[in-house]
């Protein structure tokens, strides 16, 4: 009798919704399981308390009340791997990035104290998988099954990938740079971590390879010692680990342009149309679209009926945010909440509303953001077959005691 009675209280503890103020880590409900074990520090370089999706490769995400704040610590930012092989940290005095392919005119090498002797530009941008979410999605689809903490806002700051193109000089032609990591690929696997981005979008103004993250070198599972930054694009195209650039007059074909990061042409309309690699039925996914996320209260957190403050961040492709909305009651009504000063167009807005008084109970809270370009978080959920850029309004559930 004395044994089933703890059984039952043993069970009824793993039920039991993860509270808010427990040590544990607080993920959405709606994940699948398998995805629910927290990494302990000593598992990661320069990292503290993450949630581990996968081992190997790494894939770690950054938990949501880590987003309560614009900017996400270096030891908190998630990790994302295709490959399972995290290069070794090079001294730094032997790395180097080389330049060079069919319309650059001449190849170069540049070495780390090179970089440091261009003009050092610092951007505030989001770095989000386009994966994020993807976990959320009904139908389940196959990869990573993200919840809400495949991104992170961080001070980029290096030289303009522009300023290192010019430096091997360009060739009339050009359509598109690509960018090479260190990521030495196991054979047999997949093939080496490449990706390219339209030569316009390296030439822009805000496109930089990052030699510091928020002030500090870039942690080992971010890219030390380099990675390229392209604010407004999903994360895919933020190179890790980066040794070689290349500028060319061909699109660069391979699995990570062509087969990996598509989603059907049409679904997800963007500013800047990645013509070089568009197919009749398939596009690269690229532009961020507008999303927001409540990260206080957290998911199953307890609040107090005199009233409490919900806050988050909202970010799309960097025309900024002009409004968040929130629903106390599940979507029924909305509030419009009070924005935080912009800390640039691709960074994290926080916003944050009072509830004011709230009679005890179960409450869902939602949150929904609108763009300077005027789009709106998507109503329903644009399925695609590799999950990416699930903006469906974010609901909570939280008890008001
Ligand atoms: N070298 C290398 N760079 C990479 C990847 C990778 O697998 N290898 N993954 C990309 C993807 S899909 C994402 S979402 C971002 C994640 O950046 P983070 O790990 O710093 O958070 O890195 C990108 N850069
Ligand atoms: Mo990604």
């Amino acid at each position: 009798m004395q044994r089933r009675t703890l059984m039952a209280a043993g069970a009824t503890a793993l039920l039991a919704p993860v509270s808010g103020m427990a040590d544990g880590p607080v993920l959405p409900p709606e994940l699948p399981d398998g995805t629910r074990e927290i990494v302990r520090p000593a598992n990661l370089p320069g990292k503290t308390r993450m949630l581990r999706l996968t081992d190997r490769p790494p894939n770690y995400a950054t938990p949501t009340d880590v987003f309560a704040d614009a900017i996400t610590p270096n030891d908190r930012f998630f990790v994302r791997y295709h490959i399972d092989a995290v290069p070794p940290p090079p001294p730094i005095d032997d790395w180097v990035l080389t330049i060079g392919g069919d319309a650059a005119v001449q190849d170069i090498r540049l070495r780390w104290a090179d970089l440091l002797d261009m003009p050092q530009i610092g951007v505030l941008a989001v770095c989000q998988c386009a994966g994020n979410r993807r976990g959320l999605a009904v139908p389940h689809v196959a990869g990573v099954q993200w919840g809400d903490g495949a991104m992170g806002c961080a001070e980029w700051r290096g030289p303009r990938l522009r300023d290192i193109l010019l430096a091997a000089r360009i060739k009339p032609g050009a359509v598109e740079v690509y960018a090479g990591g260190a990521d030495a690929p196991p054979t047999p696997g997949p093939p080496a971590f490449r990706k390219s981005i339209p030569f316009a979008k390296a030439m822009d103004d805000d496109t930089i390879i990052a030699l510091a993250m928020n002030g500090a070198p870039l942690p080992v599972l971010n890219g030390y010692p380099a990675r390229l930054v392209v604010p407004g694009w999903t994360g895919t195209y933020w190179v890790k680990h980066l040794n070689s650039i290349e500028i060319s007059a061909t699109p660069l074909a391979n699995f990570w342009m062509n087969t990996d990061g598509r989603v059907p042409a049409g679904l997800f309309p963007v500013q800047r149309p990645f013509a070089s690699q568009a197919t009749e039925t398939t596009v690269p996914v690229t532009e961020m679209v507008v999303n927001s996320l409540i990260a206080e209260p957290v998911e199953g957190g307890e609040v107090e009926r005199a009233g409490f403050r919900v806050g988050g961040v909202a970010w799309d492709r960097g025309t900024g945010i002009r409004r968040v909305e929130i629903s106390l009651d599940g979507g029924g009504t909305w509030l419009d909440a009070l924005l935080a000063p912009p800390l640039g167009p691709y960074a994290f807005r926080r916003f944050t509303l009072d509830s004011g008084f709230m009679r005890r109970g179960q409450y869902r809270l939602v949150s929904r953001a609108t763009s300077n370009a005027g789009e709106r978080q998507s109503e329903v959920l644009k399925a695609n077959p590799g999950g990416y850029h699930n903006n469906v309004p974010r609901g909570i559930s939280v008890t008001v005691i």
